[in-house]
């Protein structure tokens, strides 16, 4: 077997091969969206969703042909997301994964239309292949991707997050707001990679409960390093929360008990898993890697 980091890199290089493949090729018209669209997907991120869907497919012995179309549909539904969030009328940044942001490298129509096509094709995906041979089974997963990205997940979290700028949340309600925004896709990346096999409900269970650690725990360290980290390890621009007055895990906690808070998700993820025994280990050493990153 690998070691954890032979199989992050593998993993990570024929993803990129297959969203090259399920894009629409550049030369192909509208070209000006088409270019957008692979600008803004290819070559940057860490992938954490599809390497949460790959190693939770590892759970219920997906093929992986079949996960990796989930762990595209999924992480389309994540580009389209950064590409609107750093639209002007939202967060309005210019730099994400080290390049200019879509709307500052084309334009702002374009950068709107990349993430509709994006969410378009997620869908697509979903629907064209072959990723359970259960078709109930398919079409409740194309159900679970668009509950988790509309407005009673990932969109509704965002929702929330714009309303919240200057306001001073409590804990609960901060919680509310990431459990949709952040950890409704990071949910729906590992039932997906789980659903692309035979899923039982037991794991399912297991996978739900690390799934919530996990979420939150994504986003308490993503607040930490958002204060503390600097703009060139991120590749976007550091203290954007501080900037926007908006309420994070480090104004709410403070930097220490917000680590501390990280680390005790981090245990109960690892204690959801335990049931699961070996085929769990990569969502294990995933959630060391969330937990213990520096971008
Ligand atoms: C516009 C509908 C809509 C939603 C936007 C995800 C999101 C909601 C906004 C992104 C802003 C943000 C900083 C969210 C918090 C955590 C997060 C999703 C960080 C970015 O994810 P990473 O670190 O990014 O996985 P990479 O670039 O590695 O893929």
């Amino acid at each position: 077997m690998p070691d954890f980091q032979s199989w992050v890199t593998g993993h990570q290089h024929r993803f990129e091969d297959v969203l090259r493949r399920l894009l629409p090729a550049g030369d192909v018209a509208p070209q000006r969206l088409h270019q957008a669209m692979r600008y803004s997907v290819l070559d940057g991120g860490k992938r954490v969703r599809p390497l949460l869907a790959f190693a939770a497919g590892e759970v219920t012995h997906a093929e992986p042909e079949r996960v990796q179309v989930a762990a595209a549909a999924v992480e389309l539904i994540h580009a389209y997301s950064l590409v609107h969030d750093d639209m002007p009328c939202m967060d309005d940044d210019v730099l994400r994964r080290g390049k200019p942001t879509c709307h500052v490298e084309y334009d702002e129509a374009t950068a709107l239309l990349v993430g509709d096509a994006l969410q378009s094709l997620a869908f697509q995906l979903l629907s064209a292949h072959c990723l359970n041979d259960d078709a109930a089974r398919q079409l409740e997963m194309v159900k679970l991707l668009a509950v988790a990205s509309g407005s009673r997940g990932m969109a509704g979290g965002q929702a929330i997050d714009l309303e919240s700028v200057g306001e001073q949340l409590a804990l609960p309600e901060l919680e509310q707001m990431h459990i949709h925004k952040t950890g409704a896709l990071i949910r729906a990346a590992i039932l997906l990679g789980a659903h692309c096999g035979k899923a039982e409900q037991a794991q399912l269970v297991a996978l739900e409960r690390y799934a919530h650690c996990m979420g939150l725990a994504f986003q308490v360290v993503d607040d930490v390093l958002d204060a503390e980290a600097d703009t060139a390890t991120l590749g976007k621009t550091a203290g954007k929360d501080a900037d926007n007055d908006k309420p994070t895990y480090v104004t709410l906690l403070g930097a220490r008990q917000a680590r501390q808070m990280a680390s005790e998700l981090h245990s109960a993820a690892l204690d959801a898993l335990r049931p699961l025994g070996t085929p769990a280990r990569r969502l294990q050493e995933l959630a060391d890697f969330i937990v213990l990153r520096k971008y």
